[in-house]
């Protein structure tokens, strides 16, 4: 019997995976596993585990003891928070890859799912329509990690015959829990200023493009990618992933067509040096032609969604 471990379950990917996951697989197959004492109510129809991913032994019994097949690893500091803490977060980053890359290759695991981003890339890649492969140069700790992470993979996949999966998420927009520390983070905020009513001040600066993508899709393509089969994988480090680029401003007028009142205000602060880093858009033609992707979602209907289903008492 399949049994999955989602490390980082209490986060905005974490989330939403595990009801995913636990609804094509039922309840007690997916363990929803995090730092935190508790789960959140929206996930508690399940088993959960109090785990730091910084503690090998204890992810390494757990998963040797509990008969686990496969890790989605998805605990890590992400890019905002990252260069607050440049060590705290190579480390987080970094050390619980390794330990359940090693459980795979001394067979535990049958497959991990590892998040990388769009933030392997830098100033100097190609800023539109991104090709898989192209110059790599992160100016980010966030960035750094992901990129060691991605070639750790590639290593493991290639020297060890361990299969791990993995997709460079863009920024990821969702209402059911809310991201944290993010620099894509403005495009979930604002949502939730403009259902308040308030006007929305914006940390980054209205001309800002970046690669985004509504969480239905990023949770869908999640599941192909890990449901494909093994031989269609062709990528070993890290799929591209594409699904609508916007600016601020963009957003803002999208938003304007469903609330006429609302406004924006722009502030930017040191997350627009990353975000000047990052591409404006994606190329995933790869991940199209090896496991079939496509995204649904156009920005004017997850601003439909989003509008519709953001609920205030979240961040009250
Ligand atoms: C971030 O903004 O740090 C993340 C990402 C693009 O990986 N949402």
């Amino acid at each position: 019997m399949e049994k999955i471990l989602i490390i980082g379950a209490g986060g905005q990917i974490g989330t939403e995976l595990v009801l995913a996951l636990r609804k094509l697989k039922g309840n007690d197959a997916v363990i929803a596993a995090d730092i935190k004492e508790d789960c959140s109510d929206l996930i508690k129809d399940g088993p959960y585990i109090k785990m730091d991913v910084l503690d090998r032994e204890f992810v390494r019994n757990f998963i040797i003891e509990n008969k686990i097949s496969e890790v989605y690893l998805l605990a890590a500091l992400l890019s905002a928070t990252a260069e607050n803490n440049p060590a705290f977060a190579w480390k987080l980053n970094m050390e619980g890859l390794f330990t359940i890359l090693d459980l795979a290759k001394e067979k535990h695991l049958k497959k991990v799912f590892w998040p990388s981003s769009i933030a392997v890339f830098g100033p100097t890649t190609p800023a539109d329509n991104t090709p898989q492969v192209t110059v790599m140069e992160p100016t980010t700790v966030y960035g750094i990690s992901k990129l060691a992470g991605e070639r750790w993979c590639e290593y493991y996949a290639k020297q060890y015959n361990v299969d791990v999966r993995s997709i460079r998420y863009p920024g990821l927009i969702s209402y059911t829990s809310l991201p944290g520390g993010g620099t894509t983070d403005y495009a979930v905020d604002i949502f939730y200023q403009a259902k308040m009513g308030n006007e929305f001040s914006c940390f980054l600066k209205e001309d800002t493009m970046l690669p985004m993508m509504y969480m239905e899709d990023a949770i869908r393509a999640t599941i192909e990618l890990m449901e494909a089969e093994e031989s269609l994988i062709k990528i070993k480090s890290s799929y591209n992933l594409s699904g609508s680029s916007f600016t601020p401003k963009e957003l803002a007028q999208s938003i304007q067509k469903e609330i006429p009142s609302f406004k924006i205000s722009y502030f930017p602060d040191f997350r627009q040096k990353i975000a000047d880093s990052w591409p404006n858009s994606i190329n995933d033609d790869s991940a199209r032609k090896d496991w079939g992707w496509s995204e649904k979602y156009t920005t004017e209907e997850l601003v439909k969604v989003m509008l519709k289903y953001v609920d205030v008492a979240l961040i009250e």
